[in-house]
């Protein structure tokens, strides 16, 4: 019986997360990009992160884009927007969801177009209760520009 590459993929990326030092330790799964058109200036980055003691998302870094920031959904009246967070809780145990809805990944300055079956790559950094920082190196897979649409469109939006 053989197994399909991606699934042999997240097998060892899964071992590679069980092998790291125990200090905090977070995994990230289903990490996912929305592809982008030719020009557009930035998009979202969407996955589901659950720390092993309470931390804090505080920083995530792309060689794709020149700035990644952390956002967060807002309503004004009608009028959705968003806004930067400074850091993004991570109760122990607790899997938190950052997804097109809600609390997101901004990739703003992209340097390419990215692509449906692209791999970009994105640095995680976590810091615990103590202050102890941890870094998580996660391919996040680029997904069709409509994959799960929340009914909204990151370049029409304010920053
Ligand atoms: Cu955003």
């Amino acid at each position: 019986m053989s197994m399909q590459p991606i699934k042999r993929g997240l097998a060892a990326l899964v071992l590679m997360g069980l092998a790291l030092p125990a200090l905090a330790q977070t995994t990230v799964s289903d990490a996912w990009v929305r592809a982008s058109v030719p020009h557009q200036q930035s998009t979202g980055a969407f996955m589901t992160l659950t720390a092993s003691s309470d931390s804090k998302l505080v920083s995530v870094a792309s060689p794709v884009a020149k700035t990644v920031q952390v956002h967060e959904m807002t309503m004004n009246g009608d009028v959705m927007g968003m806004r930067e967070v400074k850091g993004v809780e991570l109760p122990a145990g607790k899997a938190v969801t950052l997804d097109p809805n809600g609390l997101h990944v901004m990739l703003m300055g992209l340097n390419n177009q990215v692509k449906e079956g692209d791999k970009v790559p994105l640095t995680l950094t976590i810091e615990d209760a103590k202050g102890a920082k941890e870094t998580v190196d996660v391919q996040a897979e680029v997904r069709a520009l409509n994959a799960e649409a929340g009914g909204h469109d990151h370049m029409h939006m304010k920053h």
